[in-house]
């Protein structure tokens, strides 16, 4: 253990916000991980004693707990075997599908959940033994859903939130779910619950009421525990660091390198620009065909036309996502085979990741962003787009299924699964005059500006602290965990499973 046993604050999240790198020489380094997580959380832990319990990202035994980057890092082990059934089985091929609408059928495996929930004990006996007492603990996501009631049971001094990055689905969806009842239980063992979107906080609160049978009012269900506890679900959408991103987009290097990109594009009109992981939920098929239409179309053509598309490499080993990649990739061949000329490529695909500094200015070089999701909790890469364009340059084209777009709304809005509306809203966002497009870049950063990552932060943890809790003591002190008696029955959809 460090120089501390224990912390005031401890965040419990799927990865840990490191990447392991081998240096040349064979010595091992840990490089912090890029994404407005870990610096949302840098804030947070400022002057506070902080810890970050959470999976380092390779099979097999964990490293020992170490310092980085002013936090203490608290490694959870996860063999193959669990990799492949918590984290790309449960997690991916069963939570995520239901989460995002069903974009595609959701697989159930029992053996898929039973590791889950031995999974998610493992970060609670974790959680528990690095909190001091009456800590606050932050767990993060869908992949540990368990976690809070777990760790409650462990340590009912602690005061508890949960975060859900992505969208917590309709209870029509997610009463499909064979072990509903169990992640409900899970999530009510936190005193408060965070959402991106005023919806997904509804869809939470009613599902516990149709399927568990408890009292709701407004944002506060009533637990069934003895005593009974009363659970806070409201939104509070997270964002990017704004201030650092927007001073890196005005560095004479990505100014630079944003100008070079679009020469080496041939100095398009138009450069359509779209930045994603290569996942279902976010819209990258619907878009390529609201694009090759509109150039069967001969509305667009390159050379004055070209799209960039950024998918980085996501979840490899899930059937779901190795088809998607056929897909796309079978796709873009067809429509460089159809449209590009030599040297004016109709699509440039880049199935990559790459540094911030480049991210910055493939946005700085974009004349539209091409932000299309199905279903997406927030989706970052609208807020970074805009973050950006301190030129007030460039068109946001927005998907009204992310949350993004619930504070984005001014963007050019799209539902993608209306093909002929997306070439239209498209060919709006090329075409509009300049001087109307900068009044909507202003507005759109000017919600950013004000709604940062660290007010995110800042906000979620305010709610946490106003949330009612009643201090006990630790387990093992004569503590009496929460018994979770059997929900009423009075309900259509309330059964014991
Ligand atoms: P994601 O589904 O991963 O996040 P998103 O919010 O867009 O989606 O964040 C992706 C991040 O990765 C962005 O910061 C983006 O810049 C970066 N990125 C994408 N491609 C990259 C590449 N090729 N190289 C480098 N960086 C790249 C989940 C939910 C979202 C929610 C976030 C945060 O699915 O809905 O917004 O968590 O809560």
């Amino acid at each position: 253990m460090s120089k501390h046993e224990t912390f005031d604050l401890v965040i419990a999240a799927n990865r840990l916000p490191v990447d392991r790198v081998v240096q040349p020489d064979g010595t091992v380094e840990w490089h912090r991980s890029p994404g407005g997580l870990v610096t949302a959380m840098d804030s947070v832990m400022r002057g506070r004693d902080g810890a970050w319990v959470g999976w380092a990202g390779e099979a097999g035994e964990a490293p020992e707990p170490f310092e980085e980057a002013g936090m203490w890092l608290h490694p959870v082990p996860l063999d193959a075997d669990e990799i492949a059934q918590y984290y790309e089985g449960l997690s991916n091929d069963t939570l995520w599908p239901i989460y995002h609408d069903v974009i595609v059928p959701a697989r159930f495996h029992r053996a898929w959940w039973r590791v889950y929930r031995t999974v998610n004990e493992r970060f609670a006996d974790a959680v528990s033994k690095v909190a001091a007492e009456g800590a606050t603990v932050w767990i993060h996501d869908y992949q540990l859903q368990l976690v809070p009631a777990l760790v409650r049971e462990r340590r009912p001094d602690v005061k508890i939130g949960w975060f859900n990055h992505i969208p917590f689905p309709p209870v029509e969806l997610f009463a499909q779910l064979p072990w509903r009842q169990q992640i409900l239980e899970g999530l009510l063992g936190a005193d408060y619950l965070g959402f991106q979107r005023v919806a997904d906080a509804g869809n939470f609160v009613r599902a516990c009421r149709q399927l568990l049978g408890l009292t709701t009012k407004g944002e506060v269900v009533t637990t069934s525990s003895q005593p009974a506890r009363q659970v806070r679900a409201s939104a509070v959408p997270i964002s990017i660091d704004y201030a650092e991103l927007e001073a890196l987009s005005r560095t004479p290097e990505v100014r630079a390198r944003a100008k070079e990109i679009r020469a080496s594009l041939g100095n398009p009109k138009t450069l359509l620009l779209g930045v994603d992981r290569l996942d279902y939920t976010k819209g990258i098929r619907h878009r390529l065909k609201a694009y090759e239409e509109l150039l069967a179309d001969g509305k667009i053509a390159p050379p004055d036309i070209t799209f960039v598309q950024v998918a980085t490499p996501s979840r490899e080993r899930v059937d779901a996502y190795k088809r998607l990649r056929t897909e796309i990739e079978t796709t873009v061949g067809r429509i460089n085979g159809m449209y590009s000329g030599i040297g004016a490529a109709a699509v440039h695909y880049l199935h990559h990741s790459y540094p911030r500094e480049e991210m910055a200015a493939l946005f700085l070089a974009a004349d539209v962003m091409l932000v299309t999701p199905l279903r997406d909790g927030m989706n970052l890469v609208a807020k970074e787009y805009v973050t950006c364009r301190h030129d007030l340059g460039g068109a946001l084209v927005l998907s009204e299924f992310t949350g993004a777009y619930h504070e984005l709304h001014q963007a050019f809005v799209c539902n993608p699964h209306d093909i002929e509306g997306l070439k239209n809203t498209i060919l709006r966002a090329i075409q509009t005059d300049p001087k109307d497009k900068r009044r909507i870049m202003r507005s759109l950063r000017r919600r950013i500006a004000n709604h940062d990552v660290q007010q995110w932060a800042s906000r979620f943890l305010a709610n946490l602290d106003a949330a009612p809790h009643k201090p006990r003591r630790k387990a093992g002190e004569e503590a009496q965990p929460d018994a979770q008696a059997p929900p009423a029955t009075d309900s259509p959809l309330v059964h014991r499973s």
